[in-house]
């Protein structure tokens, strides 16, 4: 299936609206370090995007120690990023409260 990686406007309206999210050095995928009070908090989280993440068919790459949570983004399908990594990183930004 082809999608199409963002394009420069695209890219800045990224930085704009999920400023807590930044790009990779490749520029493939995008990045954010979660945490919460404690480990019962970020696996909840992770419980929450886990059902988000499967009704958009498009999964994190992340690992959690204690009550952080690391997630990488990128759109394997595209090798890059595209709309697809935008729509989960809001998602997680309110799944995160
Ligand atoms: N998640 C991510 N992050 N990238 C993908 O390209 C992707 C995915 N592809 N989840 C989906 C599943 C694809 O493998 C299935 C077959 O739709």
């Amino acid at each position: 299936m082809a999608i199409s990686l963002l394009d420069a406007a695209e890219l800045a309206e990224l930085k704009r609206e999920l400023a807590d999210w930044e790009l990779t050095p490749d520029g493939k995928a995008i990045v954010r370090s979660f945490k919460f009070r404690d480990f019962v908090e970020a696996f909840a989280f992770m419980t929450r995007v886990a059902v988000l993440a499967e009704e958009q068919d498009h999964h994190p790459e992340w690992r959690n120690v204690w009550n952080q949570v690391d997630v990488l983004l990128t759109t394997h399908d595209a090798d890059g990023v595209t709309a697809r990594d935008v729509a989960l990183a809001r998602a997680m930004d309110t799944a995160a409260g």
